[in-house]
């Protein structure tokens, strides 16, 4: 029994990529709506609207090689956006970030990391050399429900919390939903991350860094090599790849 069900989401699942995964049109800060990057009308709009949301390939593909500088910030990592926009939140609070869909079944961890920019300016930052990067939240299996559905259950919501304790000024916010569902088989993960180009305000006086993208994952990580279809109590042992929460941000 417990194999045939097992062949039967794997099925279902399989009929799901044919389906849009989804991409990030609209982002929410205290209650007001910003433009995200709608990949069916801003890729063809003249002249290219600035979004904070950094603009990615014609698709909402996934990417699964993990050295790839597309693990950055989406397929086409090496196109910066058009011009500068960011989006201003105050340190301790919150972006609301809503996909336009994701599919229920695309089981895995939701990640949150940031990078300041170099300049006050993001829009110059590729952010795919060095270690700039450090985890501020992430989500797994929590109560018996990954993650990504619980994404895909809340308007397709997820609302990421900026620290309080880092200093403020120019950041990326590498937001990064992780779909396991074909992650037994080796380079069987999906990658969707999406850069958003943030200014913080207020905040203390961390400045955290680290993590490399590419740099920070490797094929091999029990987090991006894992099999989903175990039981709970396997999948809530789950270790997300990147490391822990960089400490002490809050
Ligand atoms: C649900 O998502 C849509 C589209 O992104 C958005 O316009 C709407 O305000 C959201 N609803 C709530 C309650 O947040
Ligand atoms: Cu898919």
């Amino acid at each position: 029994m417990h194999l045939s069900l097992t062949t039967i989401i794997a099925a279902a699942t399989f009929i799901g990529e044919v389906a849009a995964h989804g991409y990030v049109p609209l982002l929410r800060i205290n209650g007001k709506d910003i433009s995200g990057w709608d990949i069916t009308k801003d890729p063809y709009a003249t002249p290219q609207p600035l979004r904070v949301v950094r603009g990615t390939k014609l698709d909402s593909g996934f990417i699964s090689d993990v050295t790839s500088t597309d693990i950055t910030c989406s397929i086409g990592n090496q196109k910066l956006p058009p011009g500068p926009i960011q989006a201003t939140v105050a340190a301790g609070g919150t972006v609301q970030v809503l996909w336009n869909t994701w599919p229920l079944g695309h089981y895995g961890p939701v990640l949150n990391y940031m990078a300041k920019c170099p300049t006050s300016d993001c829009s110059t930052f590729k952010g795919d050399t060095g270690t700039p990067w450090f985890k501020i939240q992430q989500d797994a299996f929590v109560n018996g429900v990954w993650a990504s559905d619980t994404l895909a259950k809340s308007n397709f919501t997820y609302n990421v919390h900026i620290p309080s304790k880092i200093a403020p000024g120019s950041y990326l916010l590498r937001h990064e939903n992780l779909a396991l569902h074909g992650a037994s088989n080796l380079n069987g993960a999906q990658f969707y991350p999406v850069c958003i180009q943030l200014t913080v305000t207020g905040g203390g006086s961390l400045n955290p860094s680290g993590l490399g993208f590419p740099g920070a994952y490797k094929a091999t990580d029990p987090g991006i090599h894992f099999n989903v279809y175990q039981s709970d109590a396997v999948n809530a042992a789950y270790v997300p790849p990147g490391g822990s929460v960089y400490p002490g941000l809050n």
